[in-house]
């Protein structure tokens, strides 16, 4: 295992890192000591060619602001509040309303904008970065003093892990996941719709026109919604549905099934790449790229909708009225615990 650190840049001042973790195979990661930002996860096709299956910017400053959260690390919490406001132990607490009319993915500042410590270590089997951040109570009107560990770590087998570990010394609000935004054709050839996706969940969060989740659940048997049987992405995507009308494609959270199996699988047939996921987290959000922005891809070209899939494994989003807040409330003293793994293989 092999762990390379270079110096990509400046922001404002800020160095930034990348840490390039590989296998002995040429598996592996590139990830900014900024919002634990992965560029880069490069993985082999069926004939060994290793490229990108995440959709990265070429311009390395355009993710200082990061436009649609390419591959960053979002906290707080994930996901829309509604009207910027919680209610938590009888007290009102009240966001930055930077999605719309709503609170969304942390506030203006959140973990994607943030300076992490950095720490490292490999050995034959799996190499990790690990991030380090102290959020102070306030910091974008959460409450709580909240120390912050973020663990990326690859292994001989493959494997790409991302565990989250947080304690405050509050009770506060904790929900964090990661966006990247997963192509498995490899340096974006093609869009997502030929991808298939299997997901272990049988109900959706229903939304409402802005996104926001409603609190009603939907049995999705039968519906555009239903990846119980592996389908393509592209099959059901424009069917005439409130909820795909809503998103303009698929951006939505599913529940998961209990207990350990896969809970999401993607499969790309041109290059025999699969993923797939487990996670200990009950809920997953699902972004088919509806609203690309339009920033140049190291690819070469510009974003265009659907050529990528976002999977946000997350607890549901707090939504309207404080209706799922209690899966994003963390105790003080208490360890937040949340980890997800992406296996890929060749089929
Ligand atoms: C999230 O659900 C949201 C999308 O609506 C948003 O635009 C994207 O992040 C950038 O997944």
């Amino acid at each position: 295992m092999e762990i390379l650190k270079v110096l990509v840049g400046e922001f404002k001042g800020k160095t930034i890192e990348s840490y390039n973790l590989r296998n002995s195979k040429g598996f592996g990661i590139n990830v900014l000591n900024y919002g634990a930002i992965l560029t880069d996860l490069l993985v082999p096709d069926k004939d060994g060619i290793i490229e990108n299956v995440i959709m990265k910017y070429k311009d390395l400053n355009v993710y200082e602001e990061n436009p649609s959260y390419y591959g960053a690390l979002i906290g707080r919490t994930s996901g829309r509040i509604a009207e910027g406001k919680v209610l938590l132990n009888g007290n009102v607490l009240s966001f930055n309303k930077n999605y719309g009319l709503n609170q969304g993915h942390g506030g203006d500042i959140g973990f994607n904008k943030k300076l992490l410590e950095v720490k490292t270590n490999a050995n034959e089997n799996e190499a990790f970065v690990e991030f380090y951040y102290l959020s102070p109570s306030g910091e974008e009107g959460y409450p709580g003093n909240l120390n912050l560990t973020v663990r990326y770590t690859i292994t001989e087998d493959n494997e790409f892990k991302i565990s989250y570990k947080a304690i405050s010394d509050e009770d506060t609000l904790v929900n964090l996941t990661n966006h990247s935004y997963f192509n498995l054709s490899g340096n974006c050839k093609e869009d997502i719709l030929s991808h298939y996706l299997y997901i272990d969940s049988d109900f959706l969060i229903e939304l409402n026109e802005n996104s926001v989740p409603t609190g009603e659940i939907i049995n999705i048997e039968g519906t555009p919604f239903d990846f119980t049987n592996p389908k393509t992405i592209g099959r059901d995507i424009e069917e005439d549905d409130y909820q795909l009308k809503i998103g303009q494609g698929y951006d939505h959270p599913w529940i998961l099934n209990g207990g350990n199996d896969i809970k999401l699988k993607l499969y790309h047939k041109a290059s025999g790449r699969q993923m797939d996921v487990y996670t200990n987290q009950n809920s997953v959000v699902l972004y088919s790229l509806n609203f690309p922005d339009d920033e140049l891809l190291e690819c070469g070209k510009k974003p265009a909708r659907r050529d990528a899939l976002a999977i946000e494994t997350q607890c549901p989003p707090i939504g309207e009225d404080n209706i799922f807040v209690k899966y994003s409330i963390l105790r003080k003293g208490e360890e937040y615990d949340k980890e997800t793994i992406y296996k890929f293989s060749i089929i």
